[in-house]
């Protein structure tokens, strides 16, 4: 029998290094579309995949460039497509604006109608996120929520968010958007922050840092374990009928609670290295993110497993080896 075909964009990040890992345990024929910097300097840049380099096919281009877009997916001829590529650092920067909303939506789009035109059978992930609802009218929210994005990042995805619906609907593209709320794990960008600070724990325990400034304490998100989402994004994709989904655990925290945690498990107290700059501080985020995430776990059978204290003391862990080994680059 032949082996199913995944595409991946985004395959260096997080949840695309994971996803790759899940998909060759499946026996899939795994490709991923990276910069082409990033080809030609392998050893600096594609840390997440390095390990699997020799069992997956990488392909040069920019997918919110179209005629790249097209001839990938015309070399390629998907049966599954995972666009985890976006711009994804919620940022309120003016120059960020006018980037992120272009770039985000142009590459859903373009993906999209290469898709219809070349391989209309191939089914396609689009990766949602919580930032859909910002300011949410209601907590927890679910797939009738109403969204109310307060970053352009949020209006990006909301947008491409309707593309993938308008595909599903009158182009019978397979299509999903899974609604992905907070999630973290080793391999998580040092500019979000839980990993800002589980790297700066690492430094301070190691005698390389004095203390981190954060911005907002109180801030508070639904953390999930990066490598259970990507279960998600596959179970979407494996399912009889195309939907959307809210994917995660339920449970709040804050800043100060992650913070806390990370601290002590290289037996610190945070209060004597934390640094509060007002200047860090987002927008109001009155009414907290949470995701009610049943409708997941009645019809694709997804629950989150691992417990928020475990994902930090496993990011902890993991930075401190990773300095020790000289492979942190931030
Ligand atoms: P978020 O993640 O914006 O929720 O988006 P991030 O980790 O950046 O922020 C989480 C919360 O922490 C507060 N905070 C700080 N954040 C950062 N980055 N740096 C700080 O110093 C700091 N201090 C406090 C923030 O105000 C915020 O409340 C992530 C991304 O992965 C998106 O791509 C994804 O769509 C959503 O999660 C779901």
């Amino acid at each position: 029998m032949r082996r199913s075909k995944a595409l991946i964009t985004g395959i260096n990040g997080q949840d695309g290094s994971y996803l790759a890992e899940l998909l060759l345990a499946k026996d899939y024929e795994v490709h991923g579309v990276v910069r082409r910097e990033a080809i030609e300097d392998p050893s600096h840049r594609l840390t997440n995949i390095r390990h699997v380099l020799d069992r997956i096919t990488l392909h040069a281009g920019s997918v919110d460039n179209h005629l790249a877009s097209y001839k990938i997916i015309s070399k390629v001829r998907p049966d599954e497509c995972y666009h985890l590529a976006a711009a994804s650092f919620v940022s309120y920067s003016l120059d960020d604006e006018l980037s992120v909303l272009s770039s985000n939506f142009n590459s859903t789009h373009f993906l999209l109608a290469s898709i219809r035109e070349l391989v209309p059978e191939c089914r396609f992930y689009f990766a949602g996120s919580s930032e859909m609802f910002g300011d949410a009218e209601v907590s927890p929210q679910n797939e009738n929520t109403r969204f109310n994005p307060r970053s352009i990042y949020g209006i990006s995805k909301v947008a491409g968010h309707h593309l993938v619906n308008n595909y599903r609907r009158h182009h019978n593209v397979f299509a999903c958007t899974g609604i992905l709320y907070n999630h973290e794990s080793p391999r998580r960008g040092y500019e979000f922050v839980t990993r800002k600070i589980t790297s700066t724990v690492a430094k301070i325990y190691l005698g390389q840092a004095n203390g981190i400034d954060l911005g907002n304490l109180e801030a508070r998100r639904d953390w999930g374990y990066a490598p259970e989402y990507v279960e998600a994004m596959w179970q979407m994709l494996n399912s009889d009928v195309p939907d959307d989904y809210v994917i995660a655990t339920g449970e709040l925290h804050s800043v100060r609670q992650f913070l806390e945690l990370a601290f002590s498990a290289v037996g610190l107290d945070y209060t004597n290295y934390v640094e509060v700059r007002p200047d860090f501080f987002r927008p109001d985020e009155s009414i907290p993110l949470i995701g009610d995430y049943s409708k997941a776990a009645s019809t694709l059978g997804w629950t989150p497993r691992k417990k928020f204290e475990d994902i930090v003391e496993e990011m902890v862990q993991q930075d401190i080896q990773l300095l020790k080994a000289g492979g942190m680059t931030s």
